[in-house]
């Protein structure tokens, strides 16, 4: 939709909330500046409904891509240029996060076990020449050996080999990454193992998740290549009653191997945020991977909205200075709108979601807790509410050279006639 919303009003109306946070003691030239400057890794997988390019049947794992609106990605050409195009819509820095199923292999078919660099050398070259750096993560369902529900914490030791080696290819294939974009990728560990019914052995598959992960993480990998994450989960579609990677489970795990743990916001009790967890675990482990998602019902992989638990979070972790121990990305596909649009929406969301942070007074705020004033505190955290954050948000926007507002649904209105609508 077209606004009408010229660059010279959008200047006034921002000189004006200027002086409202300077009032608060806050430079929103500067949030602009620190917003735009973290990095979001913008999943691959909402491109094309997690389907990768293998032909390797339907999505499985305890996840589901609901909805059929047309257009989605068939292969590596169209999900670099759909990707290309969010990104024009997205302002600030961008990563990308590709999964191994959207291995490059020219045809061949390549066993996940013995999946190279090579297999994704046309992402690396796209990775350089656009400046977007890439991040990964090993693919522990769609496959035939992840029908029986479990992989890396498998009874059988020949399935649990095979992911076992799918793993250690893929921590080779982020290192490499690493070294051509020269700086670290990061590497997200996260297995659908799990059990319908109550099991009676929790510990063993435990016991034998734990062993794989050492097995897996024993390799040495050049320095500043690689960043390992492990990511946890409460249930999924088929793993009600159990779920073998826990919280728990990857919380102790994390903190003994002294790796990141990924927090997925949908991944936890619908009334449970993850907010409050990252003062806490920051103590412990060297940095949280974040999948921005939104759960709703058995659902954990809604669009991401600028919601209270999102705002909650980005505030969070600026309070806590810890920015720079947070990898920022999405996590969450939905197949029944556009999905240029589910893009931009999510990364937009969070995009503002780290301005508000960054233009929270926060000094003030901690101040008055200091000084036990806590009614100053709530007034303040309630009158944060309605400064005129939109005003910033679109002087974001034009700074970042993206569209204003919702003009961004015309050109992802055109690119839809052009482009994805001829996709049959
Ligand atoms: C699944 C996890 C995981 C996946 C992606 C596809 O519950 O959140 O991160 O969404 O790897
Ligand atoms: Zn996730």
């Amino acid at each position: 939709m077209k606004t009408g919303i010229s660059a010279g009003k959008v200047g006034q109306a921002y000189e004006i909330a200027k002086e409202v946070y300077a009032k608060f003691g806050v430079s929103s030239d500067k949030a602009i500046k620190e917003a735009l400057a973290l990095p979001i890794s913008i999943h691959c997988w909402q491109g094309d409904d997690v389907t990768g390019f293998e032909n390797s049947g339907p999505l499985s794992g305890g996840i589901l891509a609901t909805g059929n609106y047309p257009g989605r990605a068939r292969n590596g050409d169209e999900l670099r240029s759909d990707a290309e195009f969010a990104f024009s819509l997205v302002p600030g820095k961008k990563r990308f996060s590709l999964h191994s199923f959207y291995a490059e292999t020219g045809g061949k078919k390549v066993s996940r076990d013995q999946l190279e660099p090579e297999h994704f050398a046309k992402w690396m070259a796209w990775s350089k020449k656009k400046k977007i750096p890439l991040d990964f993560n090993p693919s522990f369902f769609s496959h035939p050996m992840a029908d029986s529900g479990y992989t890396l914490s498998s009874a059988d030791p020949k399935i649990r080999k095979f992911w076992i080696n799918h793993s250690k290819s893929c921590r080779r294939i982020c290192s490499a990454f690493g070294v051509n974009q020269g700086s670290p990728a990061v590497d997200n560990i996260w297995i659908p193992d799990g059990s319908k019914d109550y099991p009676a052995d929790r510990l063993s598959p435990r016991q034998r998740l734990q062993d794989a992960l050492d097995e897996i993480l024993a390799e040495k990998l050049p320095a500043g290549t690689i960043t390992d994450a492990v990511e946890s989960k409460l249930f999924g579609i088929g793993s009600e009653a159990n779920v073998v990677g826990s919280h728990e489970f990857y919380m102790g795990y994390a903190v003994k191997k002294q790796i990141k743990l990924c927090l997925d916001m949908g991944h936890f009790h619908p009334t449970e945020t993850i907010a409050d967890k990252i003062s806490a675990m920051l103590l412990f482990v060297p940095g949280l991977l974040i999948h921005f998602s939104r759960g709703l019902r058995w659902d954990s992989d809604h669009v991401v909205t600028f919601s209270d638990e999102m705002r909650d979070v980005c505030r969070e972790i600026k309070r806590a200075g810890a920015a720079n121990k947070i990898d920022f990305a999405l996590d969450y596909f939905d197949a029944s709108i556009n999905r240029i649009a589910a893009w931009t929406i999510g990364g937009r969301s969070l995009r503002k979601g780290l301005l508000e942070a960054y233009l929270e007074p926060t000094r003030l705020i901690v101040d008055a807790e200091k000084r036990g004033k806590n009614h100053e505190r709530l007034a303040l955290m309630e009158e944060c509410k309605t400064l005129p954050f939109s005003a910033v948000w679109d002087k974001l926007c034009l700074d970042a050279k993206v569209p204003i507002s919702t003009e961004w649904l015309g050109n992802v209105g055109d690119y839809e006639a052009k482009v994805l609508s001829k996709r049959k």
